[in-house]
């Protein structure tokens, strides 16, 4: 075992021992009732997972092992003359729990360039999809085809100590993470650029070497790479895309079958796949007015159309927090910074003004702030990235740092299969009757 490994099977050990004893002397207490309308309304507000990466407040947002993400672009170490945190120093920091130097982000850098092989079948299996396939289908046929790679399975089927389980699944997260923006970049290019391939450039960063892969050499474009593959990254463990890698991974599939599973529902338009709804809106928007920056009271129109047809207006609202997320706030920093005239930004920030008062207007929005999906595609855009379908493939490449530590974290405490009760409404009427119990052992 490597020092890096010997690392976090130190923090793991001590981890697990204080969860045992946490358990053996609290693991009584109630920590909140369940009513009949949350087990028929998504569950929200019930409390029935750990996650160690990050934690959510509804409205101060997302704290990553206890850093804001202001915090951390202070904290993180940058590359050479860039001032956006390095997404490789994030995830030592919620593998670790620790904040890392600039020399463990370099090592991080390293380790990554040096496992980021992808092995021919993988794009052969793309290349067997028809053009016209979502990149988000594309993606994940290409990290299903990448799962024959995977080292949890091959000693689990030769018969693996459940001790070992986490130092497989730390293999394989690192293989999966390194090679990621492989896959996404060939995808990219496959199905927007002719089929022209760049090869990787071993003298850059995870981040940076993803936009140059892209095909995006403007420092600007790899500054916001790293923004965008740090802000997206974990948002605690409850969202689609989180809490599916995790209970597919409670089953030991393995941490490529796993992350497979959690970027099918990142790929619903509720969850990630909202960014690429939010600039087809806008898009639409500008083209029904026939002008590229609507007023306000233009705006507050289509939004009342797109009510009206029963749509949701994309990139706004959210199951738990309660505020402007903190995520589209650093994104409207970064593009005031770098683009303060970008007649696509101006329409996001024009929109941020117009939407929230008309849904809270309507009563029935928890939440009428935008999300992390309102602004990223402004700032995509921006650059020359307009293959909005493409977005949430970025999304993905991102979400895998957060949902690969926690897998490896879940791994190595050793938690079970996950087996919620449920039950039918048939049952629930006996129960209101008295007839029958809700059994929930
Ligand atoms: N536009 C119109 N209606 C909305 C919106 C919105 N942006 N947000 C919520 N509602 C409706 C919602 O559909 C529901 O209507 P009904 O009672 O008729 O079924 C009602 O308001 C109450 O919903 P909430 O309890 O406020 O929201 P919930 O927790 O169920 O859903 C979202 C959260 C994020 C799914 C929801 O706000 C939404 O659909 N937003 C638009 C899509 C989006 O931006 N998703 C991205 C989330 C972030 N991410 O990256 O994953
Ligand atoms: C996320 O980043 O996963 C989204 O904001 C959705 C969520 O937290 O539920």
């Amino acid at each position: 075992m490597g020092a890096y490994k010997e690392k976090f099977k130190e923090k793991a050990d001590a981890a697990a021992a204080e969860i045992r004893e946490l358990l053996k002397e609290h693991g009584s207490k109630t920590i909140g009732e369940v009513t009949l309308a949350q087990v028929y309304q998504g569950m929200r507000g019930i409390t029935g997972l750990v996650s160690e990466t990050s934690l959510l407040d509804a409205y101060e947002g997302i704290r990553f092992r206890g850093y804001t993400i202001p915090e951390l672009q202070v904290s993180l170490p940058k590359a050479k003359g860039g001032s956006e945190p390095l997404p490789e120093g994030l995830f030592h920091l919620m593998l670790f729990d620790d904040l890392p130097t600039e020399h463990d982000v370099n090592e991080m850098t390293a380790k990554w360039q040096r496992r980021s092989h992808v092995p021919t079948h993988v794009f052969n299996t793309i290349d067997a999809l028809p053009l016209s396939t979502h990149p988000m289908t594309m993606f994940v046929v290409g990290v299903m085809a990448l799962q024959t790679e995977s080292n949890f399975t091959k000693e689990y089927a030769k018969g693996m100590n459940k001790k070992d389980y986490w130092e497989f699944a730390f293999d394989d997260a690192m293989d999966l993470i390194s090679r990621l923006p492989r896959i996404a970049a060939y995808v990219y290019r496959r199905k927007y650029k002719n089929n022209e391939h760049i090869q990787p450039n071993g003298l850059l960063d995870w981040a940076g070497n993803f936009a140059h892969m892209l095909g995006y050499e403007d420092e600007g474009f790899k500054e916001l790479m790293r923004l965008y593959m740090t802000i997206h990254a974990d948002h605690e463990g409850g969202n689609v895309s989180a809490h599916t890698t995790h209970l597919v991974g409670s089953a030991l599939s393995d941490p490529y079958l796993s992350f497979a599973a959690g970027m099918n529902g990142l790929a619903g338009p509720l969850h990630g796949l909202a960014n690429q709804e939010v600039i087809k809106w806008i898009y639409e928007m500008r083209e029904q007015l026939g002008t590229d920056v609507p007023t306000s009271e233009q705006i507050a129109k289509y939004v009342q159309e797109t009510l009206s047809a029963g749509k949701v207006v994309p990139g706004y609202g959210h199951a738990v927090l309660r505020k402007t997320d903190p995520r589209f706030t650093a994104q409207m920093e970064f593009g005031k910074k770098h683009m303060p005239d970008d007649p696509l930004c101006l329409t996001v920030w024009n929109v941020y003004e117009t939407v929230p008062p008309i849904l809270k207007s309507l009563g029935k929005i928890k939440n009428p702030w935008p999300n992390v999906d309102a602004h990223s595609g402004a700032l995509l855009v921006h650059y020359g990235m307009t293959e909005y379908e493409f977005y949430t493939v970025l999304f993905a490449v991102s979400r895998a740092l957060g949902v690969m530590a926690s897998l490896i974290w879940d791994r190595a405490l050793n938690f079970p299969i996950e087996r919620p009760k449920s039950v039918t409404t048939q049952l629930v009427k006996k129960w209101l009757k008295g007839e029958d119990e809700i059994w929930g052992e």
